[in-house]
């Protein structure tokens, strides 16, 4: 692996724009603190990825702080005193300048924080995605960028047609050298002006399986001072859409090849499959991989206790107690669950709690004819995500009956990509049904 000074590269994590794909479960928190995968946030992929590349000067750009993104951040990742790393959050609601509180695009973000970017030694700025599922070294990245002696290099993953519409397409000479990019191509005609030869791919050393598509990950590599001049020069506000269409014209712009898993879980849907792929047995993306974590708080859980539960295909976190006669199928359950007995649940996540509930709270919610935090006998969840601290009471049924694509008739179970999500410490009654 290449051996590049730490303190040459600056890491910057996008952490959300105003769009809010991932509604409800950003209604309360920013982005990077969505709970992933039972017991981490999205924020922890990138981080690990940097940290496993050697990469330790971070910093996460967010629209609102919460406050649950700054404890996690804070009580995770700490780094040893000599080594200069950091992971500091930048939020748009701090930034004074700009005339709107808000960033406007991706390079807009970037552009609101360069003085806080402006730091000794930095040579390389790398700017990566806060809602993605993939393993990376970016080392290797950086050892194309310099091997070539790009300005600026993209991390690209072979796609077919039918993806190439969501995504930016580029295309490339024989070297690599990025020669066209087209952000979201919406018809056939305009895929046709972007796309690859197979072979091309295949000459890298990956299997083009039919795809002739070269898609953006957006993941970026910047030579410190040409990020600089282009955001201080230039009115873009967006990467994808401004910056690489004006740059591969006077740039020299490089792809760096990836193909691995890669998963932008950006909306309902994506993030719902991702999480439930994680639980299937060989999954695509492996949480266990002993050269390259994925790192996250530690708690001080006890184990998960089953009293007598079927499960299979599924992530259980530290903390749940599961009931006698539950089923879990296919499902993400989150730390500190508490699952009642003879419970259904399938195809579903359950990001779990953030407390106990002491036995007087418990009485208290009790005698206020509410249920405690946890789901209660009898109930079955279906296809559903579940946020954090819900109270659901005994013989709950939360399953998309209707079909639903969107629909907010059931608040707080808000249907969204086709999928019922109950909002944080969201309460169902019992018998409550859809
Ligand atoms: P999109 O994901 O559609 O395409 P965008 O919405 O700009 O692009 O988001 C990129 C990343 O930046 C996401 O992680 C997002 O949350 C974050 N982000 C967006 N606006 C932000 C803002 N104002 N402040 C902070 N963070 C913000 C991009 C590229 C495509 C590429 C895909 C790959 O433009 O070319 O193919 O990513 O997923
Ligand atoms: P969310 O998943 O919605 O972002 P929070 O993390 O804000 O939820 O969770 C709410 C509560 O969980 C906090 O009030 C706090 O008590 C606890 N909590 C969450 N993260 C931390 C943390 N890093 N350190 C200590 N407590 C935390």
């Amino acid at each position: 692996m290449i051996d590049v000074n730490p303190r040459s590269v600056l890491a910057l994590i996008l952490g959300g724009g105003r769009g809010s794909r991932l509604y409800p479960l950003t209604k309360i928190r920013a982005k990077p603190s969505v709970p992933l995968a039972a017991k981490y946030r999205l924020i922890d992929i990138p981080i690990s990825n940097c940290i496993n590349s050697n990469i330790n000067q971070i910093f996460v750009l967010t629209q609102f702080l919460s406050n649950s993104l700054h404890g996690h951040i804070r009580q995770t990742y700490r780094f040893d005193h000599f080594s200069g790393g950091f992971v500091e959050l930048l939020a748009a609601q701090q930034t004074m300048e700009g005339g709107t509180d808000w960033y406007e695009g991706t390079a807009d973000a970037v552009r609101k924080n360069l003085e806080n970017l402006d730091q000794r030694g930095v040579e390389y700025v790398l700017i990566l995605s806060g809602d993605q599922l993939y393993r990376m070294d970016y080392r290797a990245m950086l050892k194309t960028h310099i091997e070539s002696k790009a300005d600026v290099t993209i991390a690209a993953i072979p796609v077919d047609r039918k993806e190439a519409h969501a995504l930016g397409i580029m295309r490339c000479d024989e070297t690599g050298k990025v020669t066209g990019f087209l952000e979201k191509p919406k018809s056939p005609e305009e895929i046709d002006l972007v796309k690859m030869d197979p072979k091309w791919i295949d000459s890298q050393g990956v299997e083009s399986n039919g795809r002739d598509c070269l898609a953006s990950m957006g993941l970026y590599i910047f030579n410190r001072d040409l990020l600089f001049d282009v955001l201080e020069k230039t009115p873009y506000q967006d990467f994808g859409k401004e910056v690489f269409p004006a740059a591969i014209r006077s740039k020299h712009v490089q792809v760096h090849m990836f193909d691995d898993y890669w998963e932008d879980i950006g909306t309902i849907r994506a993030f719902y499959e991702a999480n439930l792929q994680l639980a299937k047995k060989n999954p695509p993306f492996d949480l266990v991989c002993p050269e390259a974590p994925v790192y996250s708080r530690p708690r001080f859980l006890p184990p998960a206790i089953i009293e007598g539960a079927q499960i299979s295909g599924s992530l259980i976190a530290d903390g749940c107690r599961i009931g006698k006669g539950t089923v879990i199928e296919n499902s993400v359950i989150g730390l500190r669950c508490l699952i009642g007995e003879g419970v259904t649940i399938r195809n579903s996540i359950i990001m779990g709690s953030d407390f106990y509930d002491t036995d007087q709270e418990v009485q208290a919610h009790v005698d206020a004819g509410r249920p405690p935090v946890g789901i209660g006998a009898g109930s079955v969840i279906e296809g559903a995500i579940l946020d954090k601290n819900c109270q659901v009471g005994k013989n709950v049924v939360v399953k998309n009956k209707s079909g639903a694509d969107s629909s907010d008739e059931f608040n707080p179970c808000l249907i969204r990509d086709g999928i019922p999500v109950l909002v944080k410490e969201g309460v169902l009654p019992d018998g409550w049904s859809m």
